[in-house]
C-alpha cells in the first residue's frame, strides 16, 4: 500500500456529517483513512461505502478482528463488500484465524494488516510478551502488512527487525498518545493519527504541521 505523506487519518468521529467535513478539509494532503468501530457503530458499515464513493481514499477498516476462523471470514467478507481496501486483524488469536482474514482479503484483492503490539499502557500486561511471536507468525504466513506502536519506539524497531525491511508497517500512537511522528517514521511506513488532527480547531493546519515535521 502507498500512503500519501505517510500519514493515515484515524477517522474516529461519531457521525457522517463530521466525517465528511473532515475528509473534505484534508483530501488534498491525505489519501488513506482508517475507519474503526466508533464511526461504524454510529453510522453503520455504509460509512465505509459512503467515504469510498465520495472521496478518492483508500480505507483501512480497524475492526481488530479476533474470532474463530469461520466468524473472521464473515466479518472480513462484509467489510470488503462495503468497499474497504484493507482490514486490521489481531494476531493473538492464532494462525488459523489470521489465515481466514487473509483468504477473504485474497478473494477481494484487498489487504490484511496484522496487529502485533498495541500502543496503550495496558498492552504491556498481556500482549507485549507475545508480540514478537505474533510478528514472526505473520512472517511465516507471508503477511506483508503490520500494525506496531508509535508510543514505544524500541518495540516498533524490534518489530521492524522481525518483519523485515520490505514489510509495510503502520503505526498508531502519534500525537495524543505521545508518539513522535518523525521518530515513528524511522521504522514505520505510515503514522496513524486521529485526535491530534480531527479534534484540532484547524485540522488542515494540524495535518500540515505533522507533514512539515517529517
Ligand atoms: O490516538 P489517536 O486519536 O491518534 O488515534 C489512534 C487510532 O489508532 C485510534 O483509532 C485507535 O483505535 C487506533 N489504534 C491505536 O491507537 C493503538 C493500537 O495499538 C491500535 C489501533
Amino acid at each position: 500500500m502507498k500512503v500519501k505523506n505517510n500519514i493515515i487519518l484515524a477517522l474516529d468521529v461519531m457521525n457522517m456529517k463530521e466525517a465528511t467535513e473532515i475528509c473534505e478539509k484534508l483530501e488534498k494532503d491525505l489519501d488513506t483513512i482508517k475507519i474503526g468501530y466508533p464511526l461504524t457503530l454510529a453510522e453503520g458499515l455504509e460509512a465505509v461505502s459512503e467515504i469510498k464513493e465520495t472521496f478518492n481514499f483508500k480505507v483501512i477498516c480497524d475492526y481488530k478482528v479476533a474470532d474463530i476462523p469461520a466468524t473472521n471470514s464473515k466479518i472480513c467478507n462484509q467489510t470488503f463488500k462495503a468497499g474497504a481496501d484493507a482490514i486490521i486483524c489481531h494476531g493473538f488469536v492464532g494462525q488459523d484465524s489470521v489465515q481466514a482474514c487473509a483468504d477473504e482479503a485474497g478473494e477481494f484483492n484487498a489487504e490484511v494488516f496484522l496487529l502485533t503490539e498495541m500502543s496503550h499502557p495496558g498492552a504491556k500486561l498481556f500482549l507485549q510478551e507475545n508480540a514478537d511471536a505474533i510478528a514472526k507468525m505473520g512472517v511465516d504466513m507471508g503477511i506483508k502488512n503490520y500494525v506496531a506502536p508509535a508510543t514505544r519506539i524500541n518495540r516498533l524497531k524490534e518489530i521492524r527487525e522481525i518483519v523485515g525491511k520490505d514489510a509495510f508497517i503502520i503505526s498508531p500512537g502519534v500525537g495524543k498518545q505521545g508518539g513522535d511522528v518523525k521518530e515513528t517514521l524511522t521504522y514505520a511506513n505510515a503514522a496513524i493519527i486521529g485526535r491530534s488532527i480531527y479534534e484540532s480547531d484547524d485540522s488542515q493546519k494540524a495535518l500540515k504541521d505533522f507533514i512539515s515535521l517529517i
